[in-house]
């Protein structure tokens, strides 16, 4: 399969639909969907709500009946990017190639926008009954929920903090990189085949791959941090040394964090061994998840 084809295409669906469900900038309060709008319809790569309509497709589901839950993810993400930039954590300037929102819009008009986009993304999984069973939209809602909380995102952003200037143990580093990242990278490998019906055994073959690819998706975002093009990334490089921030290649070195990223793709390649073809793209997206540039 031609994979710059598939993501394109994809990232042209999950956009369309993005526009479509966010809110409009005539309605009010104007300044606050306008600085919703900036920050989701920023160029990001879409690899949360690409991963759920992958994950659907990978057991013959139609991928549109779930674009309402991946746009859900792209919303999740974009209240954590917007947050994780503010003053109060990492006060970055910068992301995806443009000011951060709070440079835009203030403080306060960031913050909410964030507090916004997080209630948005569960209110349009309640919406996915429209075009998913219920029973699977609640388990939905469920997993999503219990990935992008204390059990997930926020916990590990909290335990990074903590982290920060500190010493710490490798299992720590663990803990920060599957919370942190890898759940919400998880709950997308497995919305999409949840909500169309996925079985037991392709839902646990979706969270061991989702769990491979998010630590592999970290440990390379850990390298780009060091040698990446802060033109292609949207940001300054080097912010992890600047923070003091434990990686990866702090641990292991950049060649030892690249074998370990590629020793990931392989567990996730093997995880979904026994679905068809229909899971290549997912099998592609695993590869490209190290090999990217941004
Ligand atoms: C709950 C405030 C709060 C934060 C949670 C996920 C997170 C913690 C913060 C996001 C900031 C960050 C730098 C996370 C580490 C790696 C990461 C998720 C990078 C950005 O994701 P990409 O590369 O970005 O998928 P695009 O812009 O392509 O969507």
């Amino acid at each position: 399969m031609n994979l710059n084809e598939y993501l394109s295409d994809r990232r042209a669906m999950i956009d369309s639909a993005l526009n479509k469900f966010l809110p409009s900038i005539d309605a009010r309060p104007q300044r606050l969907h306008e600085a919703i709008r900036y920050s989701v319809l920023a160029p990001g790569k879409r690899l949360r709500p690409i991963l759920a309509l992958a994950s659907a497709e990978a057991v013959n589901g139609n991928c549109e009946l779930v674009l309402p839950t991946a746009c859900a993810l792209e919303c999740i993400h974009v209240f954590s990017l917007i947050h994780d930039d503010l003053p109060c954590m990492d006060d970055d300037d910068y992301r995806r190639g443009r000011l951060t929102n709070h440079k835009v819009y203030g403080e306060a008009m960031a913050m909410l926008a964030g507090d916004a986009l997080l209630t948005l993304a569960f209110e349009l999984i309640a919406d996915n009954v429209a075009t998913v069973a219920p029973d699977r939209v609640v388990m939905a809602l469920k997993m999503i929920s219990n990935a992008t909380g204390t059990w997930g995102m926020v916990g590990g952003q909290v335990i990074d903090i903590e982290s920060e200037g500190k010493s710490i143990e490798f299992e720590t580093l663990k803990y920060i990189h599957a919370h942190k990242t890898g759940a919400l990278l998880t709950a997308s490998s497995v919305a999409g085949a949840l909500l169309v019906g996925g079985d037991d055994d392709q839902i646990e073959a979706l969270t061991q791959y989702g769990k491979s690819i998010g630590l592999a998706f970290q440990i390379a975002d850990d390298i780009l941090d060091i040698i990446g093009d802060q033109d292609k990334i949207g940001k300054p490089v080097g912010s992890d040394e600047g923070n003091d921030k434990a990686t990866y290649p702090k641990f292991f070195g950049l060649d030892g964090s690249r074998q370990m990223a590629h020793n990931e793709v392989q567990n996730a390649l093997d995880a979904i061994a026994n679905l068809s073809h229909a899971a290549d793209p997912l099998r592609a997206i695993a590869g490209y998840i190290v090999d990217r540039e941004l």
